[in-house]
């Protein structure tokens, strides 16, 4: 990768710095449905990646994007994992990761808003706000995320534009300035206009569609007097919305955005490709770079200290071709250089980076050198798991990411007895990937081991992934179990003589108690009240 200032001779802290102001890295992150990968696609697409979007056809003639690449996405047309990929734009590096929309994986999708310094939220523009809308507004802002808000799919019919943003402040609390407005209602979308100071139009952006939207949409640029002359009162009505939103103060303002209190808003169509060039420079001009982050003892990591990196997320089975494991890092600090030795905080074990990838859909691209903000792959990373740091000289080690309180639990069997051995490899496999929990007790034993999962379709991936990637046919038996709490070994053995309670060891030593409902959960801790029992982080309680 080459850089505008490696050339000039300047410090290496320097450079570092450098580099690092010029990466964004952020998540794309919706309510199912909204058009994240299309956007991603589209993305791709303005940045030179890929020279068609859609290129690649599922199923039932529905196109399929590039980021979602396993059989079952492909087939389904939703995203169950994340993806990653990273582009030039300018003379920025673009790093860009994909979320599931679908609440079963939003452990997936909070595991990446931790590896990420902004997000961009999708709404569609005839649903308005949507439950899962709602939740990632707020985890963004739980984590202080700055986040730029896209209305999509303004091609077709929908709701008025202000309407949308009184949405927004009245549900959310977040005050959305628009840095651009659609001219044209929700289904007749012809261009954009460019807000200036208090509102005032300083430009018209007329876009043209391409068949199919497969490629850039070509753009004219005309001046406020061109855009009245060309689009009459449909232009009229857009530059009064524009003013309108002025005397209610929604400008966009870089501190109250980076704080969180403000979000810009662009309208687009990204099936279309209207608007993806301007989410773009926006990323460019108002996301910010990367910044440091503390460490477990609250201590800080500035980007320009020696290489760390936190692990936010493990895959294999991305290429059934090489069978393999990748384990994502979004680097926090330092330069990284390909076959460095660095540890593994949890370990204390050197870990040589000899294969380090970039991924984009099923291809993949050495990286020789990364800075901070950028996202790479390492393959075979057999310890690595979420929420694990990678670093060099001196220990540092970044807080772990909590894992999402459990709600729905199975039982898994191999098929046949004979498959046993795979069985037991697949979902060790799984498990470390963290695509769901895995939990175990001495009554049940170890060929039956209970799934726990945020969301059933989390199961489905195991059982899709056992018979595709390991060839192994499974019984999965739901339990009447709805809930689990954190407890310890002295309150074990009571809770198990409960009805409606077991107790499981999870895969990374927490031991959880089961309960068939959460009456049952009150009846024992007010007749109990000196067992141990923990509320789990996050999730969806
Ligand atoms: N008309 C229109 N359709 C769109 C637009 N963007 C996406 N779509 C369609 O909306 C559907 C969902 O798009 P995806 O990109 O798969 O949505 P997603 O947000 O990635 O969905 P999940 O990953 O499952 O949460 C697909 O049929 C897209 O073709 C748009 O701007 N206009
Ligand atoms: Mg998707």
């Amino acid at each position: 990768m080459s850089s505008p200032t490696s050339s000039a001779p300047a410090s290496s802290s320097g450079r570092l710095a450098d580099e690092a102001a010029r990466r964004r890295t952020f998540a794309v992150i919706s309510h199912p449905d909204a058009g994240k990968s299309t956007l991603t696609e589209a993305l791709a697409l303005h940045a030179k990646m890929i020279s068609e979007a859609g290129a690649i056809h599922g199923k039932a003639g529905r196109r399929s994007t590039v980021s979602d690449w396993m059989e079952m996405e492909k087939a389904r047309g939703i995203s169950v994992s994340s993806t990653a990929l990273q582009f030039e734009y300018g003379d920025c590096v673009i790093n860009l990761v994909d979320t599931p929309g679908h609440s079963d994986f939003s452990e997936d999708t909070y595991r990446v808003l931790t590896a990420v310094d902004a997000a961009v939220m999708l709404i569609d523009a005839a649903k308005g706000l949507e439950p899962q809308t709602l939740k990632l507004f707020q985890v963004a802002r739980d984590r202080g995320i700055p986040v730029i808000t896209v209305i999509n799919k303004w091609d077709r019919p929908g709701q008025a534009p202000l309407e949308l943003l009184d949405e927004i402040v009245d549900r959310i609390g977040l005050t959305p300035t628009p840095l651009f407005l659609p001219v044209g209602i929700a289904g007749d979308f012809r261009g954009l206009l460019r807000r200036g100071e208090d509102g005032a139009a300083t430009e018209y952006i007329h876009f043209t569609r391409t068949a199919g939207g497969a490629t850039i949409a070509p753009e004219e640029h005309y001046t406020p007097e061109q855009a009245l002359e060309r689009e009459g009162d449909v232009w009229v009505t857009a530059a009064e919305e524009s003013e309108l939103l002025s005397a209610a103060g929604q400008d966009h303002d870089q501190e109250l955005f980076l704080a969180g209190h403000t979000s810009p808003v662009i309208y687009a169509s990204a099936m279309l490709n209207f608007g993806v060039r301007q989410l773009l420079d926006t990323l460019v001009e108002l996301a910010p770079p990367p910044r440091g982050r503390k460490d477990v003892n609250g201590n800080p990591r500035e980007t320009t200290q020696p290489f760390s990196a936190v692990i936010f997320k493990v895959q294999a089975g991305m290429d059934t071709a090489h069978r393999d494991r990748l384990a994502f890092m979004r680097i926090v600090s330092g330069e990284f250089e390909r076959g460095m030795v660095v540890t593994h905080a949890q370990t204390g074990r050197p870990f040589a980076t000899k294969y380090a990838l970039t991924v984009f859909g099923r291809e993949r691209t050495t990286v020789d050198t990364a800075y901070p903000g950028d996202v790479v792959g390492l393959v075979n990373a057999t310890a690595l798991a979420p929420g694990h740091t990678l670093y060099v000289d001196k220990k540092v080690e970044f807080p772990p990411i909590p894992s999402f309180a459990p709600e729905h639990f199975a039982v898994l069997r191999a098929q046949s007895a004979g498959k046993y051995k795979q069985f037991r490899k697949a979902m060790d496999q799984l498990d470390s990937e963290g695509v769901v929990q895995v939990l175990r007790n001495d009554i049940r034993g170890d060929a039956s081991p209970v799934l726990a999962a945020v969301g059933p379709m989390q199961f489905e991936v195991v059982t899709a992934r056992m018979l595709g990637e390991f060839n192994v046919e499974t019984q999965l038996d739901n339990l009447p179990y709805q809930l689990a709490r954190k407890t310890d070994a002295a309150s074990a053995e009571e809770l198990n003589r409960q009805r409606g309670v077991e107790v499981f060891t999870r895969t990374d030593g927490v031991l959880l108690a089961l309960f068939s409902d959460k009456w049952r959960l009150q009846y024992i801790t007010k007749e109990m009240p000196k067992l141990t029992l923990e509320l789990l982080v996050a999730g969806t309680e």
